[in-house]
């Protein structure tokens, strides 16, 4: 026999990036809390549960948000609650709201957050000693946040790399019509390469770059323009001078020499924190030159200048570079026609660049998208209901009807350097180079890139025979038999 639960009162953010879908995790988790329990909307992210803005989510809302895309029901922020005295403030408004459970709608770092929230929450919240519940939900459109058949992926990933893909599918059809441009597209995904490999996967570019295999086979920088410039010469002689060259937005961090680099000026930079103060951008480089390791200072006092103080940039509450503004496709596309004019200086080679990313994270849900986030609310709900503390929500089976599940979210923690000290952080998920949908791309780039055989998937569509699509990472990697999502409901 089940029991009813009654009076609990939960409150639900959002945290980090927005994805689509975020609207549909909050009507799952009131539908499945139904009228006997009460939800409360966190506005503003981990910021607002500090500051103690909550209100009550209606039935009202939830016809108003229900399948749009975006966070802006609530608003999202990065913030990471850590200090004693965040924790303090937490309680507090635990207590003052009176309530049982807490839901953190976010990536790798918002659960990494989740975690040690649901640790310092366990009791002694309320008045009768016991704690406050926590539950996470995977969210972010970079993918990096997966865990095998326990969670295929996370949600805002199928939406964003369609929306990309449309945009790379149109640029290739664009460039193979006016026969002139070479587009060098860097994508979204802060430091794993899911979304580049899925929109390559979907609309076969010339060129896609990814980062782990830079990082993993040792692939220099001038290797890296070496490779793109052969391309673009055996194409030119041909008769085609243009193409799509896709760049992962994290790259940079995974260049040999680079990622030493970085991770020597994110330490330096935390501790020569007071030092750095005051002081203007060119006086701070001036400054990082002299400190960094030898090698280091030398190979940022190479890079061109708006390169440099993006790299000099504050890092967020957890320590990520702000990869999303650092314009790789444009060092990349300027060292590509150099070392073209040393080559063979007769070549046409004419480029443009663009960075695909904010567009895509807003966008309505695709099918996908919209059905996933609805049963992870649920899932999430169903978790709280069963008095669960520490879980993050997941549904696996995506291909035969989904199953939900509970991850414990401690499980997933390990050992990184941030700001300069070992942290407690959930891995990101990285493109594994042995995975089928690597492998699968690896057998057809060269072929890619001696033809014309691009694919322009067109626009996101809710009905019609892409409609039901899962992304093609997902069903290679799980070994899924078809490509159609299912879910139990249906
Ligand atoms: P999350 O990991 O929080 O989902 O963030 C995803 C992302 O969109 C990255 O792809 C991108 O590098 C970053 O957010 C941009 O951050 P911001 O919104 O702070 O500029």
């Amino acid at each position: 026999m089940t029991t009813k639960v009654s009076g609990k009162r939960v409150a639900v953010l959002f945290s980090g990036g927005p994805a689509a879908g975020g609207h549909n995790v909050v009507a799952g988790l009131k539908q499945i809390l139904g009228p006997e329990n009460t939800l409360m909307g966190i506005k503003a992210g981990p910021k607002g549960l500090l500051k103690g803005n909550l209100f009550e989510i209606t039935d009202d809302h939830i016809q108003q948000i229900i399948n749009t895309g975006g966070f802006n029901f609530m608003g999202t922020d990065r913030t990471k609650i850590e200090k004693p005295e965040d924790i303090d403030k937490v309680k507090a408004v635990c207590q003052e709201y009176n309530l049982d459970a807490i839901v953190v709608i976010g990536g790798d770092d918002s659960n990494t957050n989740a975690a040690f929230l649901a640790e310092k929450l366990f009791s002694d919240v309320k008045e009768d000693g016991s704690g406050v519940q926590v539950i996470g939900v995977p969210k972010t459109i970079d993918g990096d946040l997966q865990l095998g058949d326990e969670l295929p992926i996370s949600f805002g990933f199928d939406t964003a790399t369609k929306i990309y893909a449309e945009k790379v599918g149109n640029l290739l059809r664009d460039t193979g019509s006016s026969l002139k441009y070479w587009h060098f597209v860097r994508l979204m995904g802060r430091s794993a390469s899911h979304v580049t490999l899925e929109v390559a996967l979907q609309t076969h570019p010339t060129i896609a770059l990814i980062s782990e295999e830079v990082r993993e086979c040792n692939i220099t920088m001038s290797e890296i323009v070496d490779s793109i410039a052969n391309i673009v010469i055996e194409r030119a002689k041909k008769g085609l001078n243009y193409g799509v060259v896709l760049v992962p937005e994290g790259l940079i961090e995974f260049i040999p020499g680079f990622t030493t680099m970085i991770d020597d000026l994110n330490d330096k930079m935390a501790k020569f924190k007071d030092e750095l103060s005051g002081k203007n951008i060119r006086e701070q480089l001036i400054f990082m030159y002299s400190k960094l390791t030898q090698g280091h200072g030398e190979l940022l006092e190479s890079l061109p200048d708006p390169i440099k103080y993006k790299l000099m940039a504050n890092r967020d509450e957890h320590g990520n570079l702000p990869v999303s503004q650092i314009e790789t496709e444009t060092m990349l596309s300027s060292a590509v026609k150099a070392r073209i004019n040393e080559l063979e200086n007769t070549i046409k080679f004419d480029s443009i660049n663009h960075f695909f990313g904010y567009e895509a994270r807003c966008g309505a849900s695709t099918l996908f998208d919209a059905a996933y986030t609805y049963n992870l609310g649920a899932t999430a709900g169903s978790l709280i209901l069963d008095d669960r503390t520490g879980y993050m929500a997941s549904l696996t089976d995506l291909d035969k009807g989904a199953k939900p599940l509970g991850i414990p979210i401690a499980s997933l923690l390990d050992i990184e350097i941030r700001k300069g000290k070992p942290a407690k952080v959930i891995e990101k998920a990285l493109v594994k180079l042995d995975s089928p949908a690597f492998i699968y791309f690896d057998s057809r780039r060269k072929l890619w890139a001696e033809n014309d055989l691009s694919n322009s998937p067109g626009p996101v569509q809710l009905w019609g025979p892409t409609s039901r699509q899962l992304p093609k990472t997902v069903v290679l990697n799980r070994e899924y038999a078809s490509l159609e999502f299912k879910f139990a409901s249906e």
